[in-house]
């Protein structure tokens, strides 16, 4: 059986980062190991008056336990990260566990043009060099403005500019790079994905629904690692990832009281089936 290591946090209530890796990648028949980065009693959007226990320094000693074992992994899928200091543990991290693994990098840090709460400006540049390190990034729109010191256009963009995003990616480093929340029109979102070596830019178009909830990076993440450990294209992953979001969001749409995140469990049977077909 493959297995992974996710290093993010652990947010107690409303569903992302860790409380979301470990359902779904295990659901993808994957094994999924967790390094916590920090416990928050809930994550910090909408939610106000939160705890934050900060765990930068069990990283390392978690990692040098697991050195002496010797674990090893087929994938290292980092997300949501506290601090500057806990970027360079994680470099560390590449160094000593993903040599042979690919490292997938979700830069999760804001979404429609903003920072989440708590990220100094100065974060992104941080950030930005575990993507220049990464096999695959996953940023959204807004964390790839952020990092690159691009201007975040909301909406009426076209392809040069996302196709410029994706290339300045690359350049950065970063192998493969992949770009979330694109839309060229009012009734669709999309994935674009810009492989290495390739010119070319691969678009995934879905149903764009009128509400955003938190975690649903988290899901595409989660289940994008998950089917590139299994073996899927990056083309199919991404895909597979896009279909399996809009689901959980459409899954929770028609409950307009549930706000904090989205009921991915109802849509697990239907992720098992897409692995069963493939
Ligand atoms: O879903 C990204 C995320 C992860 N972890 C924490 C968050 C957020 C987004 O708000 O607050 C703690």
């Amino acid at each position: 059986m493959k297995k992974i290591v996710s290093i993010q946090d652990i947010s107690c209530f409303g569903k992302c980062s860790l409380t979301v890796a470990l359902p779904v990648v295990s659901a993808m028949g994957v094994e999924c190991a967790i390094i916590p980065t920090a416990v928050l009693s809930t994550h910090t959007g909408g939610f106000t008056g939160y705890t934050f226990r900060d765990l930068t320094d069990d990283i390392e000693k978690i990692a040098d336990h697991w050195e002496s074992i010797p674990l090893s992994f087929d994938a290292v899928y980092t997300g949501y990260l506290g601090s500057a200091k806990q970027v360079d543990i994680v470099l560390d991290f590449f160094n000593r566990f993903g040599r042979d693994s690919l490292i997938f990098v979700d830069p999760a840090m804001g979404d429609k043009g903003k920072l989440y709460a708590g990220f100094s400006d100065s974060f992104p540049k941080e950030m930005a060099k575990l993507c220049a390190v990464s096999d695959v990034t996953v940023p959204n729109l807004t964390e790839a403005c952020a990092m690159l010191g691009i201007e975040y256009i909301e909406s009426g963009y076209n392809k040069e500019y996302i196709e410029n995003i994706l290339h300045k990616l690359r350049d950065t480093g970063a192998k493969n790079a992949v770009l979330t929340g694109v839309s060229f029109s009012d009734d669709k979102l999309g994935t674009a994905l810009l492989k290495e070596g390739a010119n070319e830019v691969f678009y995934y178009f879905t149903e764009k629904i009128p509400r955003s909830y938190h975690g649903t990076g988290d899901l595409f993440s989660s289940c994008c690692v998950g089917a590139l450990t299994r073996g899927m294209s990056l083309e199919d992953a991404i895909s597979l990832a896009a279909d399996f979001t809009v689901k959980s969001i459409k899954a929770t749409y028609d409950d307009p009281g549930y706000t904090y995140s989205v009921k991915f469990e109802k849509c697990i049977p239907y992720l098992v089936k897409q692995l069963e077909k493939g």
